[in-house]
């Protein structure tokens, strides 16, 4: 197989050699960056993360950092949940849009000071979007991207490894909340957050050149939990039914079509960027949205790499835009953007490289499946 590594134009991330050596097996391209994706025993990297805790180089989460004197307006006019009420120390899951209103991020927003803002942004290149917004409203904010590298600890074990790295206080910070704490000299933001439905953390390292010491600490902390490399798991977050912008999203796609509806409120300000669109979206009513899919294979099947088209008796009704054989129930399931006429229950068929399959539309997440 041809290869893929870093270089100029493909950034390396701080923990790229420990990973190398943990044997990783693919990676994935992400905000100019290689992603792992696989150490390449998928069922034991599942279970890991299911049942026991791990570790993850996720510093492809990369940050966009907004500071200086309109920092706090500014963040406001990026994102289309209110942040009014956000205290220091606390991040905040929201969508950003463009000014038609589609989804372009969905970043972590922490607030580190009045005047200071970390976008941890989704796969786009937002600090080019965010310089572009601030110069054409006159703002007087600082753009730029920071020297931070998420390690993310994840898992029903995650906790108990992370307060055997940094102590029991870590144990009473809450979902999405973060604080300063440093080891052997190395300096990171603890958040409580992570891209799975198993709870964990995130590590947030501002020293790049100590990721591999870090990586080792971990490792060796972890190990009476059997902590071991892994990825954000694909599997994983469509059975906790977690929205992957770029994969379940096109550049059409609202926030309302994929079950963000709760982080949106409408009446911010009217300078927030697409806010004026999806009032509008909101009052005409929204023409797709998501659901789950169970589709009626008997045997495991890879999950799309493009979009599937889903159809009700030859018409095309909508896109199934992941999917997966899921450990947990036990049968192929992913996630339609489809018609709102269609509804739980409603059978599709599922276009699968012009081969068709027949599946049922459930209800996200997938605890009833
Ligand atoms: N962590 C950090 N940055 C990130 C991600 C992350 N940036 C890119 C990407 N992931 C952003 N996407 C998400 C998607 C979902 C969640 C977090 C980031 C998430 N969702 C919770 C859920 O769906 O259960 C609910 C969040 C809430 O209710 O506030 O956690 O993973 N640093």
């Amino acid at each position: 197989m041809a290869e893929i590594g870093p270089n100029t134009r493909l950034r390396v991330s701080p923990f790229y050699e420990s990973t190398v050596k943990e044997g990783v097996a693919a990676f994935s391209p992400y905000n100019r960056m290689l992603m792992p994706t696989s150490y390449g025993h998928p069922r034991a990297e599942y279970d890991r993360l299911t049942k026991g805790v791990s570790l993850w180089d996720v510093a492809v989460e990369r940050q966009v950092a907004i500071e200086g004197p309109d920092a706090a307006a500014f963040t406001q006019m990026l994102c289309t949940r209110d942040l009014s009420r956000q205290k220091i120390g606390q991040g905040k899951y929201v969508a950003c849009c463009d000014h038609r209103g589609v989804i372009i991020n969905d970043p972590v927003v922490l607030k580190l000071a009045e005047d200071k803002f970390w976008l941890s942004i989704a796969d786009k290149d937002m600090l080019m979007w965010c310089r572009a917004i601030a110069a054409e409203r006159g703002m007087n904010v600082d753009l730029h991207e920071p020297d931070v590298s998420p390690l993310a600890v994840q898992g029903p074990m995650a906790e108990d490894v992370v307060a055997a790295v940094f102590g029991d206080w870590i144990r009473d910070i809450k979902f999405f909340w973060f604080a300063d704490a440093e080891i052997n000299g190395i300096p990171v933001k603890i958040q409580r957050s992570g891209y799975s439905g198993q709870g964990g953390f995130e590590i947030y390292l501002t020293d790049g050149t100590r990721g591999d010491e870090l990586w080792s600490i971990f490792r060796e902390a972890g190990a009476p939990w059997g902590i071991g490399p892994g990825n954000p798991s694909p599997v994983e977050r469509i059975e906790s039914g977690m929205l992957s912008f770029g994969g379940d999203t096109d550049d059409h796609t609202n926030p309302f079509e994929v079950r963000l509806e709760r982080y949106v409120d409408l009446d911010v300000a009217d300078d927030v960027v697409g806010i004026q669109a999806l009032r509008r979206i909101k009052a005409e009513g929204p023409t797709r949205h998501q659901l789950g899919l169970l589709l009626d294979d008997e045997e495991p099947q890879p999950g799309p790499v493009r979009w599937y088209d889903l159809e009700v008796e030859g018409q095309k009704v909508g896109d199934m835009t992941c999917g997966c054989w899921s450990f947990k129930f036990e049968r192929v399931i992913g996630f339609a953007l489809i018609s709102v006429n269609c509804q739980p229950g409603d059978r599709v068929t599922v276009v699968r490289q012009g081969v068709p399959v027949g599946a049922t539309l459930c209800d996200l997440p997938f605890s009833k499946a």
